[in-house]
């Protein structure tokens, strides 16, 4: 079964700005746990005191799910991931040459080293931990660097090396795709007889993030990285709601994950982070299930799947019908119904779509609460 790495405590914080107070941290990790996800990465300890705190807090929250820290390679950092408690450690260290000798004044064997070296240390220290390690910017490395720094990882004893796409540079069909390139890592650990757990990281600056990952599941991978709202770097990662939705619906995952407690996850997070939920936002933004044009809501009225591929109900939303300059009588009907109002003759019903007409062409939406008044005063004034 395909496994869920749900980062937004950490790479979400990394969004310009925003920072979750450690009780909303939690109340985030707890929501994401009873979604389903299988690792929660709460952070990276030596950031500060506060985000350490909320690690520890975290990992002893008594969650079904692997609470993960971010860490570099250096033993300080395992160090104090191991004190919050944590079941696993996510080490990152760049493998290019270019990166290592301008950044870092290292050749590729020394960092190779360190990485094996620090690993080591941590599962010295704790061996049933779950010890991820990336190579930053994994997919523009020269490959012979990935394979040299991820097999000298796992021969360590890292259980999974994560293909990070640091920089939203994959684009699938080309020659750089991720699921050519999980493939390609996976044949060569199988020569080598090695078996770590594949993981992929995307992100969206091409607009690609979710397509990708969706490439790198086809390519083998067993983990995929998320953040609620996409949130991260720049221009973030793959959407936690978009990925679960297209993997059960249509690539078949049967993880019970709780697709209906979504919402409620996405009001916590854009309410914490500042960040607002796009009203066009696919499955959790406002418009997502909403009909608007007459012929879409006489057709959907009829039957929704005319006009939807996905069920609100299936990420506990419901369908909801807009009134404005769009709307057509069925439109109208509809909303009536909604408020009880079942005795309106045609007449009435012509006027009060002119009404709702006449202020949908001022940009506004009538709600049912407006569509109230709009019959009182519909019956008042016949002319
Ligand atoms: C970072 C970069 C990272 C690391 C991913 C990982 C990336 O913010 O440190 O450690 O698996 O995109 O490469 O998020
Ligand atoms: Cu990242």
């Amino acid at each position: 079964m395909i496994q869920i790495l749900d980062t937004t405590l950490r790479e979400g914080e990394q969004t310009p700005g925003l920072y979750f107070d450690g009780h909303i941290k939690l109340e985030v990790a707890r929501l994401l746990d009873a979604i389903g996800v299988d690792y929660v990465e709460a952070g990276h300890p030596v950031v500060t005191d506060e985000i350490r705190q909320a690690v520890r807090q975290i990992a002893h929250a008594g969650l079904r799910a692997t609470v993960a820290a971010h860490a570099r390679s250096v033993k300080r950092d395992i160090d104090l991931a191991l004190e919050c408690g944590v079941g696993f450690i996510g080490i990152f260290y760049c493998v290019s040459d270019e990166r290592l000798s301008s950044v870092f004044n290292k050749n590729l064997s020394e960092a190779v080293a360190q990485i094996a070296d620090v690993i080591r240390y941590a599962k010295s220290r704790k061996p049933d931990l779950i010890v991820r390690y990336t190579p930053e910017d994994t997919v523009r490395s020269p490959w012979k660097n990935v394979i040299e720094a991820s097999v000298a990882a796992v021969e360590a004893g890292a259980d999974i090396i994560s293909v990070a796409d640091t920089t939203g540079y994959m684009v699938p069909g080309t020659k750089r795709s991720l699921q050519d390139f999980v493939g390609k890592l996976k044949t060569e650990f199988g020569s080598r007889g090695l078996k770590p757990k594949v993981a992929v990281h995307c992100h969206n600056d091409r607009g690609l993030a979710l397509a990708n990952a969706l490439d790198g599941f086809r390519g083998g991978a067993d983990i995929i990285d998320t953040t609620v709202l996409g949130v991260g770097e720049r221009a973030g990662l793959v959407d936690l709601a978009q990925l679960l939705v297209v993997l059960k619906t249509d690539f078949g995952a049967e993880n019970p994950w709780k697709l209906d407690k979504l919402p409620e996850l996405y009001e916590l997070v854009s309410r914490f982070s500042g960040i607002a939920v796009p009203a066009n936002y696919p499955l959790m933004g406002k418009n997502a299930f909403t009909h608007c044009a007459g012929v879409h809501t006489q057709a959907a009225a009829i039957d929704p799947l005319h006009y939807e591929s996905l069920s609100p109900e299936l990420v506990g939303r419901v369908r909801r019908i807009s009134l404005d300059h769009m709307s057509g009588l069925s439109s109208v009907k509809h909303a009536l119904s909604e408020l009880g109002e079942t005795s309106a003759d045609e007449a009435l019903l012509g006027r009060i779509l002119d009404r709702v007409k006449s202020v949908g062409t001022k940009g506004k939406t009538v709600d049912l609460e407006e569509l109230r008044y709009i019959v009182k005063w519909c019956k008042e004034h016949k002319e």
